[in-house]
Order: structure tokens, then sequence, then C-alpha cells
């Protein structure tokens, strides 16, 4: 049966869940357009949620690898555009590793970008009353450090047609003890994150939409 691996994170900093995580395993075993979703936590780990990650792709051999992780403080679900070379945790990561200025990938290019139509699944989340936006970071921390070496990895695994990340806002609970916060409810993100899967086997060239910024 064809797969999509879905991934999010384990709880980091001072929290006790993690939105991206509670919004993936929430679709678990789902089936969407005759393909079956695979959930897994990778921990808020450098390395290691690479590591994990690379297992799961060689033993699923997914069609589709969207993953998702928590940007406290962002008003909307985030569509990540590009994933940089770069590692520099503002904290430590959960094994207590802070890495600052290093390479994602030693002699990697600077870049990648998604492979996701990221304009279109906008479109799809606001056509369903869902706040979403292109973003054009997705931060140097272990978010970005995934997106990156998930990018890397593809040209080995040519089963993946497309793999990207995308960033949830806080959940209510989170953002009570964050006051000022914004947050979304984790079934907003489920609810999200099957419309991504959708758009992303169903759009074979994406929409020409200005997703631009200027501040
Ligand atoms: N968010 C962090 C890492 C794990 C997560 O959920 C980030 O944005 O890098």
């Amino acid at each position: 049966m064809r797969k999509i691996l879905l991934t999010g994170f384990s709880p980091f900093a001072a929290e006790t869940t993690n939105p991206s995580w509670d919004a993936v395993v929430a679709l678990d075993g789902a089936i969407v357009d005759g393909a079956i979703i695979v959930s897994l936590q990778l921990p808020c780990e450098f390395d290691r949620s690479l590591q994990v990650l690379e297992q799961a792709i060689q033993q699923h051999q997914p069609e589709l690898v969207l993953s998702l992780g928590q940007a406290g403080g962002r008003v909307d679900v985030t569509v990540e555009r590009v994933a940089i070379n770069v590692n520099d945790a503002r904290i430590p990561d959960n094994a207590g590793q802070q890495p600052i200025d290093t390479a994602v990938i030693e002699h990697g290019p600077v870049g990648y970008f998604s492979s996701l139509p990221i304009k279109a699944i906008v479109e799809a989340l606001h056509e369903q009353g869902i706040p979403a936006s292109v973003s054009h970071t997705a931060g140097t921390y272990v978010c970005n450090h995934v997106f990156y070496g998930l990018m890397h990895l593809l040209p080995q695994y040519p089963t993946v047609k497309r793999a990207g990340f995308v960033h949830v806002p806080y959940a209510p609970k989170q953002a009570a003890a964050h006051p000022g916060m914004a947050s979304m409810a984790v079934t907003t993100m489920t609810k999200a994150i099957r419309l991504i899967i959708e758009t992303s086997l169903h759009t074979a060239h994406d929409i020409h939409v200005s997703g631009g910024i200027t501040h």
C-alpha cells in the first residue's frame, strides 16, 4: 500500500506537549486517496532526529514526507519555503546539545526548497477557513535541521516524490501559560494537515500567486 510519512516533534523547552505531535498522531493509520498515513515522533535533538527520520523513510518507502514542528508565537499554520544549511540553537536541545553556527551537512548546498506546492496549500487552507501563510524561514533550530536533512536525503530515496515542512502555533493550553501568544486548536491543525496532504497529492504544479512579505 502507498504510504505517507508524517512527523511531529517531542515536547521541548519548558513545554509538556508539542502540538505538532498531537496533531500528527491523530492521523496515524488514516487513509488519504488510497495511501496510509504513518505518524512518527521525532526527538527534539540535533542529529538523532535525522537518524530516526531516515530509518523510517528506509522502512516505509513513503511517497510523501511531511514534517511538522511547533513555532510558539506564530499566529497561523506556516508552510515553509526553504531550509538552510545552518544550526544555530537559541537553547539546548533535549539531549543538551547547543550547536552554534555549524552546518547541518558539511559542504552541503546553502539551502533546499520545499517540494510541496506551498502556494496551493495556503490557498486550500484559506478556502477551508484555516489561517495559513508561506514562511520564508524555518529558523535555525531542530526544525530547520530536520527540514534540511530531509531534503538532502531525498536523492537516495526516489520513492519519495515530495517532501516539506510546516510549522504550527501553540495549542490553546500552551498559550494560556504564555499570555499574549496566539494559539490554534489541535483539531484545526489536524484538519489542516489532511488538507496539506490532499493538496500535495493532487497539485502537480504550484499556483502562481504572491506569498511574499515585506517585513
Ligand atoms: N519546534 C522546534 C524544534 C521542535 C519543534 O517542534 C523548531 O521550530 O525548531
